[in-house]
């Protein structure tokens, strides 16, 4: 079951896993379609709703998505789904399908600068995210304790400290005596602080009730295309450029498209590990292929290499003037408050062990996201770019 399934990430998961033979339900409320036109953002492309979506994928492989609309952060909404009274919103089958074995939880609103926008959107990332994770743990402690929850969390729990970040957890000796505790967080905007809290609360589950819970701290993701959005253009995943729903590498090749001068944000020092979207889906199906224990609260690092923001830049430049564009860098003022030159060394090996193979970002594949986005160049807008949401 795949929480959040019509996200960046959701979709391309529910295809991977239902690709590979595994029964799959995704559920949203359609909660980062409706932001994006209350925000006015922009989106690459439209995308058709998430029946229209499992409809195609239908047609197209002969496989079942079944969809559930609803708002997670509703108890009752989280209950439905697996004490049997759930209605699917689009099933071929639509008896319950049993309570599930796997959960991927993606059902959070996923942006920094959304979540600093004003004390509207800060409170309504805070109540979302914490009670779509407090809703779930209950709803596994009820009905499926032997359910693994694989959690999207957030590299920027860690922040950037100044000593090598290990995966999740610390041993720390003090005053003679030795122990094992969470890694010390400390985010830089109020979304990654709730993915803290988030992982407080899975760990309070463990420990409490025994669940099984993987939580994977991911970096930035980049990219578009996966093996399954290649079977029809309409399955590709909501690509978004704009300031509060685009991440960097695709907003640096789309604003390389556009003409638009690089937004290097400060100094460009700011550095953090970065993953193929294809590397999410085989990280979270490694994951469920090999699952966390009961009782254990296992934490993977889910990142594939690191970049500075200047170095994202610069390879957007070069691979850009190989495709004729004119790539301009432009430093602006940061709107954000964080380190723009610091030490970063994580770890990042628990996602290989039990056997991720690493897609990098080469200039071939920066160039393919190139090809993409500029068969969609018209539908560019320039305006939703940079407004500059300030921390
Ligand atoms: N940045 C620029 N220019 C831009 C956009 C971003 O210089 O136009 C810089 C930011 O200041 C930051 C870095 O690039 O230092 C990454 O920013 P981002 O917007 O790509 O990513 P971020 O806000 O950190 O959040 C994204 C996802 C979030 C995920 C997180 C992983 O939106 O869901 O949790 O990446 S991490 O960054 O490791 O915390």
């Amino acid at each position: 079951m795949i929480l959040g399934g019509d996200g960046y990430l959701g979709w391309p998961t529910a295809m991977y896993f239902s690709e590979r033979g595994y029964r799959v339900t995704v559920v949203d409320n359609y909660f980062r379609r409706n932001a994006c036109s209350e925000l006015d953002t922009g989106m690459l492309y439209e995308v058709p709703s998430l029946e229209e979506r499992a409809r195609i994928w239908h047609q197209a492989t002969g496989r079942e998505i079944k969809v559930v609309i609803a708002d997670l952060a509703q108890p009752a909404a989280m209950r439905q789904l697996f004490d049997g009274s759930v209605t699917y919103d689009w099933a071929l089958e639509p008896a319950f399908s049993g309570v599930p074995e796997t959960v991927v939880h993606y059902a959070e609103q996923p942006s920094a600068p959304y979540s600093q926008l004003d004390f509207e959107h800060a409170d309504i990332t805070l109540t979302n995210n914490l009670r779509v994770t407090n809703n779930l743990v209950w709803a596994v402690r009820d009905f499926a304790r032997d359910c693994h929850i694989i959690k999207l969390g957030t590299m920027g729990e860690y922040g950037t400290p100044d000593i090598d970040i290990e995966e999740g957890w610390l041993d720390i000796e003090h005053k003679g005596r030795q122990g094992r505790f969470l890694f010390p967080r400390q985010a830089s905007s109020l979304y990654h602080t709730t993915k803290i809290m988030d992982t407080d609360l899975l760990w309070y589950a463990v420990r409490l009730w025994d669940l099984r819970v993987t939580d994977l701290m991911q970096g930035p993701v980049y990219g578009v295309e996966t093996d399954e959005s290649l079977i029809d253009p309409r399955l590709n995943t909501i690509f978004n450029y704009d300031e509060i729903f685009g991440t960097i590498v695709n907003r640096f090749v789309t604003q390389a498209v556009a003409g638009y001068p690089l937004t290097v944000y400060g100094a460009g020092g700011q550095t953090r590990g970065y993953l193929n979207i294809r590397d999410t889906l085989q990280c979270v199906h490694k994951s469920e292929q090999t699952p966390a224990q009961a009782g254990e609260l296992r934490i993977f690092n889910q990142i594939m290499e690191t970049f500075s923001v200047n170095q994202i830049a610069e390879m957007t430049q070069r691979v850009g003037a190989d495709r004729g564009h004119d790539v301009v860098i432009k430093p602006l003022q940061n709107p954000r408050k964080e380190a723009e030159e610091h030490y970063y060394n994580p770890t990042y090996q628990g996602l290989i062990d039990i056997g991720v193979e690493p897609h990098y970002l080469t200039d071939e594949v920066m160039a393919n996201m190139f090809a993409i986005v500029e068969s969609h160049r018209d539908n560019i807008r320039r305006e939703v770019i940079f407004r500059g949401v300030k921390w």
